[in-house]
Order: C-alpha cells, then sequence, then structure tokens
C-alpha cells in the first residue's frame, strides 16, 4: 500500500465476538453448490491411453479409446468406472498387446443390478472375433464390485480390444471397474488369491497386486519362522514359485522351505527348500493343493524379507 493512501473497509455483519474468536450468522437457505468431480482419469500411471495399453496388468475400464452407449460414474469417494445400458453399448481398445505368449484368461472387476447381462470380449473391430463371455453377477449395489474371470481363447500380438454389453434388462446396468488378461505362460490366475503373513500381513497382498515397485516386508529383520501364505482359491496343479524381491535387492530369503496344504491348516507336504536370490525361482515335482506356505529359515541381523511380487507356474 503506497504511503498517504488509506481506504475505509465496512464490513456489515451479524454475530458474536468473544473469547472463542468470531462467530459469523449468515441468514436465508443452504444453497448446494455444484458437486465438483475430479478429472476423469486417462489411464493408469503405468501406462499412457494414447499407444499401447498392457492389458495383462490391470486397465481402468474408462481408458477406453472409443465407447458407445456407455456412460462414465464415480463412486462417492471412489473410482470412475463404466456403465453399460442396453445391448451393444461397448467400449474399445485400440492397440491392446498381447505380446508373444498371449493371454488366455480374462478378468474383470464388475457389479450390476440384475441376473443375465453378459460382457462379450472381442477381437479386432467392435465386429470381430467373440473369444469369450462373462456372465455378469447380481450385485447388491451399484458399486459392489465382484472379480470375475474366465477361460478365453488365446489372445496373441497387438489386437484392438471391445467389449460388447449384453442382454442387459430395461432399466438395469452392468458396470465395469478395471479389467485386465493372465498371461500365458503357465502362471496361475492370481484374481482369486488371499495371501496372508504371520508379519506385515496387513501389505501382504502387495506381493500380488502386478505392481514391482510395491512390496510386502516383515518390517523387522528376517528371521526363521516368517510365514508367507497363499490361498490359491481353489485346488490347482502347479510346480514353480517364482519371488521377486524386486529393487529390494538385500530383502532376498536366506533360506525358504515350501510347503503345501488343501485346508489351510495342515500342511503335511514339504515339497521344496532351499536358499533365495534378488529372483528366487522354486521348482519341484507338480503338486496338487489349495495353499502353499513359505517359510523363511534363514536370517539377517538387518535387511528385511520383502516379497515384490509372487507368481505361481504350471509349466
Ligand atoms: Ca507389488
Amino acid at each position: 500500500m503506497g504511503e498517504g493512501y488509506t481506504k475505509e473497509l465496512v464490513v456489515d455483519w451479524s454475530g458474536t465476538a468473544d473469547s472463542n474468536g468470531i462467530v459469523v450468522e449468515i441468514e436465508g437457505g443452504f444453497t448446494p453448490r455444484e458437486r465438483i468431480l475430479p478429472e476423469r482419469p486417462t489411464g493408469s500411471p503405468d501406462r499412457p491411453t494414447v499407444g499401447k495399453i498392457d492389458p495383462c496388468i490391470y486397465v481402468e475400464a474408462t481408458s477406453y479409446s472409443e465407447k458407445a452407449g456407455v456412460s462414465e460414474c464415480m463412486g462417492i469417494g471412489q473410482d470412475w468406472y463404466v456403465t453399460g445400458h442396453q445391448d451393444d453399448n461397448y467400449i474399445l481398445f485400440e492397440n491392446a498387446d498381447f505380446g508373444e505368449n498371449g493371454a488366455a484368461v480374462f478378468a474383470a472387476k464388475i457389479a450390476s443390478n440384475a441376473e443375465g447381462a453378459q460382457i462379450e470380449v472381442v477381437l479386432d473391430g467392435v465386429g470381430g472375433t467373440i473369444i469369450g463371455t462373462l456372465d455378469v453377477p447380481k450385485t447388491s449395489y451399484t458399486t459392489e464390485w465382484q472379480l470375475v474371470s474366465i477361460p478365453v481363447e488365446k489372445a496373441v500380438g497387438e489386437r484392438t480390444l471391445v467389449f460388447r454389453f449384453k442382454n442387459i434388462l430395461e432399466g438395469c446396468y452392468v458396470n465395469l471397474h478395471t479389467f485386465r488378461f493372465v498371461v500365458d505362460d503357465g502362471r496361475l490366475d492370481r484374481s482369486k488369491w488371499v495371501v496372508s503373513a504371520n508379519a506385515n500381513s496387513g501389505d501382504a497382498h502387495l506381493a500380488i497386486n502386478d505392481n514391482l515397485e510395491t512390496r510386502w516386508c516383515t518390517k523387522a529383520p528376517q528371521s526363521a519362522g516368517n510365514q508367507f501364505i497363499i490361498d490359491l482359491g481353489a485346488v490347482q496343479t502347479f510346480n514353480t514359485i517364482v519371488l521377486d524381491a524386486g529393487k529390494s535387492r538385500n530383502d532376498y530369503p536366506r533360506g525358504y522351505r515350501i510347503h503345501v496344504s488343501e485346508n489351510g491348516v495342515d500342511y503335511p507336504i514339504g515339497i521344496a527348500w532351499g536358499a533365495g536370490e534378488v529372483i528366487t525361482t522354486i521348482t519341484f515335482a507338480p503338486q496338487t493343493a489349495r495353499f502353499i506356505r513359505i517359510t523363511q529359515t534363514g536370517s539377517d541381523e538387518k535387511f528385511f524379507w520383502s516379497i515384490h511380487e509372487v507368481n505361481v507356474f504350471y509349466h
């Protein structure tokens, strides 16, 4: 403010001023402001929208490159998702790169208010080849996401990927939150897995989230008896486990022993043991079981035990 310049500010207000501060009383009705929604995401942090998408990591349904009929919604405090309202609504993703190994399992987080609706998984254009049809379950509310997976005809290389909504009754909807395919290199589908640990169990899911940057760790120097447990969700056959310590290169397991179980209570069968490394590949004779328990048999004075990603294979 310049020298010699003053201006009187007159405030007309109603309220009280005391030792608690100033309380201003406002008269009149409440006029709700228009709800301001965050900007629609244009892609996941790992993947730009323009160019190739990697359908073998979770992809947000709203990151499509073309749509017909669908709308986009967001639950309060939640993520955006796509809603199909009637038959032949679709979303299309250009340049979905399934890679050389390809993918043979499709998984999606979906919700619907009616039985009977379906999502057709189509390659090479809206009128292209149907490689699988997902039956959509009825859920209790619009964002009660269910993870559903189905086998699909193997998709290889760079393709145009389309989801066509089908058999939606009038007034009903199908909500699609995210989707992914599972690489067809013998790895088991992790969609239904539940993982836990006897140390820092709350972070166990970070070992199966498709993100090599995040991890489960013991949050304390690794010691004999630390356990990481995988519930495959159903009895399956497998013969290889790969533990990836990612950038936590000093946190590989100094020693491990693998047990499997059908009920998650009794682990009668020890199937493999040894010393770990940054990427620990454990192979054994084919096992058919539902639960896998990985027990730390070594210890370190300083370093945690970390798993950035764990996968199980049947080759
Ligand atoms: Ca991770």
